[in-house]
């Protein structure tokens, strides 16, 4: 099996989220830490244009979207499973709601002047002024939510998650942790990073200790590797994929045919490329780059616009 390399960055929350299930399940991993903002020549040059974080690398396959990388860090190491067949759809369900409306929730709250440096570190106004450009175009300047509302909504979400726990119960769903649980997590450790505005966690003393419970997991082993080795790894790689399950096609679009997939929500940068994947929960292109060589790029079906390029 070749390696996973997970392209990442230590403050971004959707990475822990993937670091932490690779701890979950135990499996060595491959770092490559990239840019916090544009431009990223070496990701562009892996995904074909997807720019968020993270992303995960097998040789010259490309898995964006950490809803995807859970999906196949499961089918390669389904022990510890994150999707308990007594619960799975619950559990993917719950963790959709955590990624979407959880974490802007917990963005609009935790970008207090006090926390920034928490988050950011000790950033000058000008790489600050970077940061919040870079933020706001790639949400098409759609405005964050405001602390009030932000800080009344978080109030709320967190004492839902708090009765989830009653009873002593171990984790969201139940006896075992499941994808649900790396979602919220990966937020409420975000909200844990902004130490001076973190008191709000107190109002869930059962659900800080399940964060510890979960931090526990570790990020399991691994060794940092350069961006520059990461495309050479790709480049001189065969993608692994085809059509490997039932094919699904909602779009009248064939495999072969040059279709452009772009998320739906935010960071609208399409990545076109010749699908060569289409089941009911996955779409891939695959594409020559002048660096990478040839990559195939997937995406998982749900939050993904495919079109005919
Ligand atoms: N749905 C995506 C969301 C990823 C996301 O929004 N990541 C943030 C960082 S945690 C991001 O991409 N920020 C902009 C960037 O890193 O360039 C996923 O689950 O991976």
């Amino acid at each position: 099996m070749s390696d996973i390399i997970l392209h990442h960055y230590p403050i971004s929350p959707f990475s822990e989220k993937v670091r932490l299930i690779l701890g979950y399940k135990k499996l060595a991993w491959k770092s490559v830490v990239i840019p916090t903002i544009m431009p990223k020549p070496d990701v562009v040059a892996l995904t074909g244009g997807y720019r968020r974080t993270p992303f995960m690398q097998i040789g010259a396959d490309i898995y964006c979207d950490s809803a995807l990388i859970a999906e196949v860090l499961e089918r390669m190491a389904p022990e510890s499973s994150l999707f308990p067949a007594e619960s799975s759809g619950l559990a993917r369900t719950l963790a959709q709601w955590a990624d979407a409306t959880l974490f802007w929730t917990v963005i609009g709250y935790v970008f207090q002047p006090s926390a920034v440096p928490y988050l950011l570190g000790n950033v000058t106004p000008e790489q600050m002024k970077a940061f919040s450009v870079d933020r706001a175009a790639m949400r098409g300047n759609a405005p964050r939510m405001s602390v009030a509302e932000a800080s009344g909504a978080l109030t709320e979400y967190l004492h839902r998650l708090e009765s989830m726990l009653a009873g002593g119960k171990p984790y969201l769903l139940g006896q075992q942790a499941t994808i649900a649980d790396f979602s919220v997590y990966h937020c409420l450790w975000f909200v844990k990073k902004a130490e001076p505005v973190a008191g709000i966690l107190d109002i869930a003393p059962a659900l800080k200790q399940w964060l510890a419970r979960m931090s526990e997991f570790g990020h399991h082993e691994f060794e940092a590797l350069d961006s520059e080795q990461a495309v050479a790894i790709a480049r001189s790689s065969t993608p692994a994929t085809g059509q490997d399950s039932e094919f699904y096609d909602a779009h009248g679009i064939s495999l072969g045919e040059r279709v452009t997939i772009t998320p739906t929500d935010y960071a609208l940068d399409p990545v076109e490329g010749e699908l060569v994947l289409s089941t009911a929960s996955e779409i891939a292109v695959r594409r020559e780059d002048a660096r990478a060589g040839v990559v195939v790029v997937h995406f998982p079906r749900v939050g993904f616009q495919l079109k005919k390029a």
